[in-house]
């Protein structure tokens, strides 16, 4: 049934906008999203949800769309008047800042500015509420531990940078013309769907494709990144319900417990079946397996080494250690994340594993299709 409202979502074919077009359709809003146009689709982790456009009732609508792109998002936010705006479009991948800062800086910073641009110039700042996404990389060289939301910022790439730019633009745009604008500073959320490149999801997708013979070896780099990693369906929650206070504020959304990326690849091994040993140091660090389980590894022997450091992912500069104190979102909105990490672990190892399986299939049957690595 629908509830009367409209919202926006810029990077709906992300991870984080699929996760909330689902909730918001649940609840019943009217949903739009901005979609990038690209040389291949892709709207994969939206198609489920994707309704035919000529269809009279739909409530999901996808326009083309990109945060460079100051008419077009103007010209969208004029035609929707949405009640909420998620602007969850980034470059978002940290590693990669470092390679195209000012394209980051554009789209994550002066993105943000322009859609909130768009809200003051269409007099929409009493319709529209903003919800900024905000992220835990703005402590970076962290200065308190855990961070919350008084802890100062300290960014530590360019990805982080404009970030800062969004969450202070999102901050003055409230306070200079009232418009019911925040920021969700959200730690590390995972997912079955998380993009490939980032880390949880290179190690269950690398590990499982190994696991069936797919890939010989998964090469990793800064291990000892200590992380606060939860579920993106319990972050999107949190968007939604900070849009839906009185009064807009600033919240930490983190789940209060760290782990080091060499544990995510341990719990994956173990969810494989596979009994890792690490072994040497630095650059020479190696993880060998050293028992199996169950069936789950066919094309694995013990002593086969699957796990080495390559230096090409050290980054310039590394956040070594994020741990959030969620407090604040426990205390005012009641929210607390339902979903660990070792369980979201599971669940993407699940996913991954029964793609690498069909693969596999594919390829005895002679339907050899290539295998993307980073
Ligand atoms: P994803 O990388 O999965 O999704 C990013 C989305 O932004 C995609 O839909 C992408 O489109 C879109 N996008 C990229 N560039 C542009 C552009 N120039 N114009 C319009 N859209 C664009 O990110 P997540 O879903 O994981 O994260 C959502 C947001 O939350 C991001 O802003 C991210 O920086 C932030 N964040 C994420 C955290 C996390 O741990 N996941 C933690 C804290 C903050 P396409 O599909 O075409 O690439
Ligand atoms: P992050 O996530 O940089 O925290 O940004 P990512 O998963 O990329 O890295 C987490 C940590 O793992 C280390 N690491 C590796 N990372 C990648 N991608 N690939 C590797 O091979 C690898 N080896 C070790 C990294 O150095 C890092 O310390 C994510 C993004 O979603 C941002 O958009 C978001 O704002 C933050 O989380 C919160």
């Amino acid at each position: 049934m629908s509830s009367g409202k409209v919202a926006l979502i810029t990077g709906i074919t992300g991870q984080d906008g699929s996760y909330l077009a689902e909730l918001l359709l649940e609840k019943g809003y009217e949903v739009h999203g901005i979609k990038r146009r690209a040389s291949l689709i892709n709207t994969q982790r939206v198609d489920h949800i994707y309704e035919d456009p000529h269809s009279k009732n739909g409530r999901f609508k996808l326009h083309y769309g990109d945060l460079s792109d100051t008419s077009n998002l103007t010209r969208l936010m004029r035609d929707i008047e949405p009640d909420e705006v998620y602007n969850l479009g980034a470059q978002s991948h940290v590693a990669v800042s470092f390679e195209a800062p000012e394209y980051t800086a554009d789209v994550d910073a002066i993105g943000t500015l322009r859609l909130l641009e768009a809200i003051r110039f269409l007099g929409l700042e009493k319709k529209s509420r903003f919800y900024q996404a905000s992220t835990s990389e703005l402590f970076g060289l962290v200065q308190e531990t855990p961070q919350r939301e008084t802890t100062p910022f300290y960014p530590r790439s360019p990805y982080a940078v404009a970030k800062m730019y969004a969450y202070w633009i999102t901050v003055n745009y409230r306070e200079s013309y009232g418009i019911y604008a925040c920021n969700g500073i959200l730690f590390n959320h995972e997912s079955p769907r998380r993009g490939e490149t980032f880390v949880t999801r290179k190690i269950t997708r690398g590990l499982s494709n190994i696991a069936m013979g797919l890939e010989a070896c998964l090469y990793m780099g800064n291990i000892d990144a200590l992380r606060d990693w939860g579920h993106a369906k319990d972050y999107v929650r949190m968007q939604w319900m900070m849009l839906q206070q009185d009064k807009p504020e600033d919240f930490v959304i983190a789940t209060g417990v760290q782990y080091s990326v060499r544990e995510f690849i341990q719990w994956t091994a173990r969810e494989l079946g596979i009994t890792l040993e690490f072994s040497g140091s630095g650059v020479d660090e190696i993880a060998t397996v050293a028992a199996i389980e169950g069936d789950l590894a066919p094309a694995l022997k013990v002593c086969d080494v699957i796990v080495r450091i390559d230096p090409r992912y050290f980054r310039p500069a590394e956040v070594e250690t994020l741990l959030g104190d969620p407090s604040k979102a426990k205390q005012k909105l009641g929210w607390t994340p339902e979903i660990t990490a070792q369980e979201m672990c599971a669940e993407m190892v699940r996913e991954d594993h029964k793609a690498a399986r069909r693969h596999a299939l594919l390829k005895q049957h002679g339907l050899d299709l290539p295998v993307s690595v980073e």
